[in-house]
Protein backbone atom coordinates (compact mmCIF):
# COMPACT_ATOMS: atom_id res chain seq x y z
CA UNK A 1 0.00 0.00 0.00
CA UNK A 2 1.16 3.63 -0.83
CA UNK A 3 1.96 5.33 2.14
CA UNK A 4 1.25 9.01 1.03
CA UNK A 5 2.07 10.66 4.37
CA UNK A 6 5.35 9.67 4.43
CA UNK A 7 6.10 11.45 1.00
CA UNK A 8 4.05 14.22 1.81
CA UNK A 9 6.52 14.64 5.30
CA UNK A 10 9.77 14.25 3.37
CA UNK A 11 8.43 16.82 0.71
CA UNK A 12 7.34 19.62 3.72
CA UNK A 13 10.71 18.60 5.48
CA UNK A 14 12.72 19.33 2.08
CA UNK A 15 14.51 16.38 2.05
CA UNK A 16 16.22 15.59 -1.06
CA UNK A 17 17.27 12.37 -0.78
CA UNK A 18 14.41 10.32 1.11
CA UNK A 19 11.77 12.28 -1.00
CA UNK A 20 13.43 10.89 -4.31
CA UNK A 21 14.11 7.53 -2.71
CA UNK A 22 10.57 7.04 -1.33
CA UNK A 23 8.83 8.43 -4.95
CA UNK A 24 11.73 5.75 -6.77
CA UNK A 25 10.68 2.66 -3.93
CA UNK A 26 6.65 3.35 -4.90
CA UNK A 27 7.15 3.84 -8.27
CA UNK A 28 9.18 0.26 -7.87
CA UNK A 29 6.30 -1.41 -6.17
CA UNK A 30 4.12 -0.46 -8.96
CA UNK A 31 2.26 2.74 -7.71
CA UNK A 32 0.66 5.10 -10.42
CA UNK A 33 3.15 7.89 -11.05
CA UNK A 34 -0.36 10.08 -11.04
CA UNK A 35 -1.35 8.52 -7.28
CA UNK A 36 2.31 9.96 -6.13
CA UNK A 37 1.76 13.10 -7.51
CA UNK A 38 -1.34 13.90 -6.68
CA UNK A 39 -1.47 12.13 -3.04
CA UNK A 40 2.10 12.66 -2.01
CA UNK A 41 3.70 15.99 -3.85
CA UNK A 42 0.33 18.11 -4.66
CA UNK A 43 -1.01 17.08 -1.46
CA UNK A 44 2.03 17.71 0.50
CA UNK A 45 2.58 20.93 -0.80
CA UNK A 46 -0.89 21.64 0.41
CA UNK A 47 0.35 21.59 4.16
CA UNK A 48 3.62 23.47 2.92
CA UNK A 49 0.70 26.38 2.14
CA UNK A 50 -0.98 26.09 5.04
CA UNK A 51 2.61 26.00 7.55
CA UNK A 52 3.11 29.48 5.16
CA UNK A 53 -0.15 30.78 6.42
CA UNK A 54 0.03 30.13 10.15
CA UNK A 55 4.13 30.91 10.21
CA UNK A 56 5.24 27.88 10.98
CA UNK A 57 7.12 27.54 7.84
CA UNK A 58 8.87 30.78 6.72
CA UNK A 59 10.20 31.37 2.48
CA UNK A 60 13.56 29.75 2.72
CA UNK A 61 11.71 26.40 3.68
CA UNK A 62 8.89 26.60 1.10
CA UNK A 63 11.57 26.88 -1.63
CA UNK A 64 13.35 24.55 -0.38
CA UNK A 65 10.16 22.22 -0.77
CA UNK A 66 9.86 23.78 -3.71
CA UNK A 67 12.90 22.61 -4.96
CA UNK A 68 12.47 19.12 -4.18
CA UNK A 69 8.96 19.09 -5.41
CA UNK A 70 10.64 19.85 -8.85
CA UNK A 71 13.20 17.26 -8.57
CA UNK A 72 10.44 14.24 -7.73
CA UNK A 73 8.42 15.57 -10.48
CA UNK A 74 11.16 15.13 -13.63
CA UNK A 75 11.49 11.51 -12.00
CA UNK A 76 7.40 11.65 -12.79
CA UNK A 77 7.54 12.89 -16.03
CA UNK A 78 7.71 10.08 -18.20
CA UNK A 79 5.40 8.14 -16.57
CA UNK A 80 2.66 10.67 -16.60
CA UNK A 81 1.99 10.73 -20.20
CA UNK A 82 -1.50 11.32 -21.31
CA UNK A 83 -2.90 9.89 -24.76
CA UNK A 84 -1.62 11.32 -27.70
CA UNK A 85 -3.12 13.72 -30.35
CA UNK A 86 -2.70 13.53 -33.94
CA UNK A 87 -1.98 16.52 -35.61
CA UNK A 88 -0.04 19.03 -33.09
CA UNK A 89 -1.55 22.26 -32.04
CA UNK A 90 0.92 24.79 -30.57
CA UNK A 91 0.06 26.29 -26.63
CA UNK A 92 1.80 29.15 -25.05
CA UNK A 93 1.62 29.15 -21.57
CA UNK A 94 3.51 31.17 -18.76
CA UNK A 95 2.46 32.60 -15.07
CA UNK A 96 1.49 36.29 -15.22
CA UNK A 97 3.15 38.97 -14.38
CA UNK A 98 4.19 39.64 -10.69
CA UNK A 99 3.56 35.70 -10.22
CA UNK A 100 6.61 33.97 -9.63
CA UNK A 101 4.82 30.56 -8.21
CA UNK A 102 5.56 27.90 -11.17
CA UNK A 103 5.28 24.74 -9.90
CA UNK A 104 1.59 24.23 -10.84
CA UNK A 105 2.26 25.82 -14.39
CA UNK A 106 5.33 23.38 -15.35
CA UNK A 107 2.93 20.25 -14.22
CA UNK A 108 0.10 21.71 -16.55
CA UNK A 109 2.83 22.50 -19.65
CA UNK A 110 3.70 18.83 -18.69
CA UNK A 111 0.60 17.15 -19.21
CA UNK A 112 -0.09 19.40 -22.34
CA UNK A 113 3.20 18.21 -23.57
CA UNK A 114 2.10 14.60 -23.05
CA UNK A 115 -1.32 14.85 -25.09
CA UNK A 116 0.90 15.51 -27.90
CA UNK A 117 1.33 19.59 -27.88
CA UNK A 118 3.84 21.67 -29.08
CA UNK A 119 4.04 23.92 -25.91
CA UNK A 120 6.36 26.93 -25.21
CA UNK A 121 7.11 27.83 -21.49
CA UNK A 122 7.60 31.21 -20.79
CA UNK A 123 8.12 30.78 -17.40
CA UNK A 124 7.15 33.59 -14.73
CA UNK A 125 6.10 36.60 -14.36
CA UNK A 126 5.58 37.20 -18.13
CA UNK A 127 3.77 40.36 -19.17
CA UNK A 128 1.10 40.30 -21.73
CA UNK A 129 2.77 41.93 -24.09
CA UNK A 130 5.04 38.84 -23.79
CA UNK A 131 2.03 36.40 -24.14
CA UNK A 132 1.18 38.20 -27.27
CA UNK A 133 4.00 38.69 -29.08
CA UNK A 134 5.08 34.88 -28.30
CA UNK A 135 1.34 34.19 -29.69
CA UNK A 136 2.45 35.83 -32.85
CA UNK A 137 5.43 34.16 -32.77
CA UNK A 138 5.07 30.68 -32.89
CA UNK A 139 1.86 30.98 -34.39
CA UNK A 140 0.18 29.42 -30.92
CA UNK A 141 -3.81 28.09 -30.78
CA UNK A 142 -4.25 27.87 -27.24
CA UNK A 143 -3.39 29.97 -24.72
CA UNK A 144 -2.54 28.89 -20.98
CA UNK A 145 -2.42 31.45 -18.26
CA UNK A 146 -1.62 30.86 -14.42
CA UNK A 147 -1.86 33.06 -11.77
CA UNK A 148 -1.37 31.71 -7.82
CA UNK A 149 -2.22 34.99 -5.87
CA UNK A 150 -5.24 36.74 -5.27
CA UNK A 151 -3.23 40.09 -6.34
CA UNK A 152 -2.14 38.84 -9.91
CA UNK A 153 -5.66 37.85 -11.13
CA UNK A 154 -6.31 40.71 -13.07
CA UNK A 155 -3.36 40.33 -14.62
CA UNK A 156 -5.11 37.43 -16.11
CA UNK A 157 -7.49 40.40 -17.74
CA UNK A 158 -4.83 42.64 -18.82
CA UNK A 159 -3.29 39.91 -20.58
CA UNK A 160 -6.58 39.04 -22.33
CA UNK A 161 -7.41 42.81 -23.31
CA UNK A 162 -3.20 43.36 -24.52
CA UNK A 163 -4.21 39.73 -26.79
CA UNK A 164 -7.08 41.57 -28.07
CA UNK A 165 -5.85 44.65 -28.31
CA UNK A 166 -2.72 42.89 -30.82
CA UNK A 167 -5.44 41.36 -32.90
CA UNK A 168 -5.11 38.01 -32.23
CA UNK A 169 -8.05 37.36 -29.66
CA UNK A 170 -9.86 35.36 -32.59
CA UNK A 171 -7.15 33.30 -33.52
CA UNK A 172 -6.57 32.04 -30.10
CA UNK A 173 -8.19 29.82 -27.14
CA UNK A 174 -7.49 31.18 -23.26
CA UNK A 175 -7.33 28.99 -20.67
CA UNK A 176 -7.15 30.24 -17.22
CA UNK A 177 -5.97 28.38 -13.98
CA UNK A 178 -4.35 28.61 -10.68
CA UNK A 179 -5.33 27.56 -6.86
CA UNK A 180 -7.25 31.16 -6.77
CA UNK A 181 -9.06 31.06 -10.23
CA UNK A 182 -12.38 30.59 -10.51
CA UNK A 183 -15.18 28.78 -13.40
CA UNK A 184 -16.93 32.13 -12.41
CA UNK A 185 -13.69 34.16 -12.48
CA UNK A 186 -12.78 32.88 -15.90
CA UNK A 187 -16.49 33.58 -17.27
CA UNK A 188 -15.90 37.24 -16.08
CA UNK A 189 -12.54 38.19 -17.92
CA UNK A 190 -14.32 36.02 -20.93
CA UNK A 191 -11.21 33.49 -21.09
CA UNK A 192 -12.59 30.48 -22.99
CA UNK A 193 -11.95 27.96 -20.47
CA UNK A 194 -11.27 27.05 -17.04
CA UNK A 195 -9.10 23.86 -15.50
CA UNK A 196 -8.75 23.12 -12.34
CA UNK A 197 -5.79 21.00 -12.13
CA UNK A 198 -2.69 19.67 -14.70
CA UNK A 199 -5.09 16.42 -16.02
CA UNK A 200 -8.10 18.72 -16.84
CA UNK A 201 -6.00 21.24 -18.49
CA UNK A 202 -4.35 18.94 -21.17
CA UNK A 203 -8.11 17.56 -21.25
CA UNK A 204 -9.75 21.16 -22.08
CA UNK A 205 -6.43 22.09 -24.56
CA UNK A 206 -7.34 18.94 -26.67
CA UNK A 207 -11.00 19.75 -26.49
CA UNK A 208 -10.78 23.37 -28.25
CA UNK A 209 -7.91 22.18 -30.02
CA UNK A 210 -9.92 19.62 -32.08
CA UNK A 211 -13.20 21.80 -31.52
CA UNK A 212 -11.51 24.80 -33.10
CA UNK A 213 -8.37 24.37 -35.25
CA UNK A 214 -9.51 20.61 -37.33
CO1 LIG B 1 3.47 31.50 -2.36
N1 LIG B 1 1.61 31.88 -1.86
N2 LIG B 1 3.92 33.39 -2.09
N3 LIG B 1 5.30 30.95 -2.71
N4 LIG B 1 2.87 29.74 -2.24
C1 LIG B 1 0.65 30.78 -2.00
C2 LIG B 1 -0.01 30.78 -3.37
C3 LIG B 1 -0.36 31.10 -0.80
C4 LIG B 1 -1.78 30.55 -1.00
C5 LIG B 1 0.28 30.58 0.54
C6 LIG B 1 -0.55 30.89 1.76
O1 LIG B 1 -0.44 31.95 2.28
N5 LIG B 1 -1.36 29.93 2.17
C7 LIG B 1 -0.30 32.64 -0.77
C8 LIG B 1 -1.31 33.39 -1.67
C9 LIG B 1 -2.41 34.05 -0.92
C10 LIG B 1 -3.35 34.74 -1.85
O2 LIG B 1 -3.02 35.37 -2.79
N6 LIG B 1 -4.60 34.59 -1.54
C11 LIG B 1 1.13 32.90 -1.19
C12 LIG B 1 1.85 34.09 -0.92
C13 LIG B 1 1.15 35.12 -0.06
C14 LIG B 1 3.16 34.33 -1.42
C15 LIG B 1 4.04 35.58 -1.21
C16 LIG B 1 3.30 36.92 -1.36
C17 LIG B 1 4.71 35.42 0.16
C18 LIG B 1 5.57 36.58 0.61
O3 LIG B 1 6.53 36.91 -0.03
N7 LIG B 1 5.16 37.17 1.70
C19 LIG B 1 5.12 35.41 -2.30
C20 LIG B 1 4.72 36.04 -3.65
C21 LIG B 1 5.82 35.98 -4.68
C22 LIG B 1 5.31 36.33 -6.05
O4 LIG B 1 4.80 35.48 -6.73
N8 LIG B 1 5.41 37.60 -6.42
C23 LIG B 1 5.14 33.91 -2.42
C24 LIG B 1 6.28 33.17 -2.76
C25 LIG B 1 6.35 31.80 -2.84
C26 LIG B 1 7.66 31.03 -3.08
C27 LIG B 1 8.59 31.73 -4.08
C28 LIG B 1 8.35 30.89 -1.75
C29 LIG B 1 7.12 29.62 -3.51
C30 LIG B 1 7.00 29.45 -5.05
C31 LIG B 1 8.14 28.64 -5.61
C32 LIG B 1 7.88 28.24 -7.04
O5 LIG B 1 6.77 28.17 -7.53
N9 LIG B 1 8.97 27.93 -7.71
C33 LIG B 1 5.68 29.65 -2.96
C34 LIG B 1 4.88 28.48 -2.79
C35 LIG B 1 5.56 27.16 -3.04
C36 LIG B 1 3.51 28.56 -2.41
C37 LIG B 1 2.54 27.39 -2.07
C38 LIG B 1 2.95 26.90 -0.68
C39 LIG B 1 2.49 26.21 -2.99
C40 LIG B 1 2.15 26.53 -4.46
C41 LIG B 1 2.35 25.29 -5.26
O6 LIG B 1 3.38 25.11 -5.88
N10 LIG B 1 1.38 24.32 -5.18
C42 LIG B 1 1.14 28.14 -2.09
C43 LIG B 1 0.10 27.51 -1.18
C44 LIG B 1 -0.88 26.64 -1.94
O7 LIG B 1 -1.17 26.87 -3.11
N11 LIG B 1 -1.46 25.69 -1.29
C45 LIG B 1 1.53 29.56 -1.97
C46 LIG B 1 1.48 23.02 -5.81
C47 LIG B 1 0.97 23.10 -7.27
C48 LIG B 1 1.03 21.73 -7.91
O8 LIG B 1 -0.37 23.53 -7.23
O9 LIG B 1 0.22 25.81 -8.17
O10 LIG B 1 -2.14 25.30 -7.38
P1 LIG B 1 -0.89 24.84 -8.00
O11 LIG B 1 -1.21 24.30 -9.46
C49 LIG B 1 -2.27 23.38 -9.74
C50 LIG B 1 -3.62 24.06 -10.08
O12 LIG B 1 -3.79 25.30 -9.46
C51 LIG B 1 -3.65 24.09 -11.58
O13 LIG B 1 -2.94 22.92 -11.94
C52 LIG B 1 -1.85 22.71 -11.05
C53 LIG B 1 -1.53 21.26 -10.94
O14 LIG B 1 -2.64 20.44 -10.73
N12 LIG B 1 -3.07 25.21 -12.33
C54 LIG B 1 -3.50 25.49 -13.59
C55 LIG B 1 -2.05 26.04 -12.05
N13 LIG B 1 -1.81 26.87 -13.08
C56 LIG B 1 -2.69 26.55 -14.06
C57 LIG B 1 -2.88 27.08 -15.34
C58 LIG B 1 -3.87 26.53 -16.13
C59 LIG B 1 -4.69 25.49 -15.67
C60 LIG B 1 -4.51 24.95 -14.39
O15 LIG B 1 -4.01 27.05 -17.38
C61 LIG B 1 -5.01 26.58 -18.18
Amino acid sequence: MFDSKIVMDALIAGDESRLTGLVQNALDQGVAANEILNQGLVAGMDIVGEKMETREMFIPEVLRSAKVMGIAVKILKPLLVGDDLSGKGKVVIGTVKGDLHDIGKKLVSMMIESAGFEVYDLGVDVSPEKFADAIKDKNAQILCLSALLTTTMPMMKETIDVVAESGLRDRVKILVGGAPVTQNFADQIAADGYATDAGSAAKLAKKYYSKSFN
